[in-house]
């Protein structure tokens, strides 16, 4: 028997025209094999966090359905990255055309080198928690807390709605 399961994901881009990148990532994420898109936030415009000077980001974030493994679903994210445009190689931290981050699987936490989850940078980036607020505030990230309690304790600097 088939079981679907909830996850999120965070989707980013700062390179030519993140906010049509988004918008496009968003509706293939429907068309991702055994996954249905159930919700997706607002679009924020945000300021790029890290060491590198580069363009704003859009960022926003995306619920589904699946029955796809976790790891069956972040090889599907991988690939639509690439579909997207995205080099195999880039610069760690730097610019990036599409972005897809698997933020939350069900209620799985693991730590392995090609796989954290719940995804270790939530807490700290505003960029993930406001949109993941907007689509899921009662969602409870194991090991972390609920959306809207971790979104109450950080500030909205540098990001805004579009
Ligand atoms: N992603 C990064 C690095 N910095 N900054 C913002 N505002 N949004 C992002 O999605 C982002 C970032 C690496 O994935
Ligand atoms: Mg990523
Ligand atoms: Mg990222």
């Amino acid at each position: 028997m088939e079981i679907w399961r909830p996850a999120y994901i965070g989707v980013g881009s700062n390179l030519a025209e993140p906010r049509a990148q988004v918008l496009t990532a968003c509706a293939k994420l429907a068309q991702i094999p055994l996954t249905r898109l159930v919700s997706s936030s607002r679009l924020y415009r945000s300021r790029p966090l890290g060491p590198i000077a580069q363009p704003d980001f859009v960022n926003a974030v995306a619920g589904v359905l699946t029955q796809l493994d976790s790891a069956a679903l972040l090889a599907a994210l991988r690939a639509l990255e690439a579909a997207l445009g995205r080099p195999a190689q880039h610069e760690r931290w730097g610019p990036r055309i599409i972005d897809l981050d698997l933020l939350s699987y069900a209620r799985e936490q693991r730590a392995e080198p090609a796989l954290t989850l719940p995804h270790p940078g939530i807490v700290e980036r505003n960029f993930v928690l406001y949109p993941l607020a907007d689509i899921a505030p009662d969602l409870d990230l194991p090991g972390l807390g609920r959306v809207a309690e971790l979104a109450g304790r950080i500030t909205s600097e540098g990001l805004a709605p579009l």
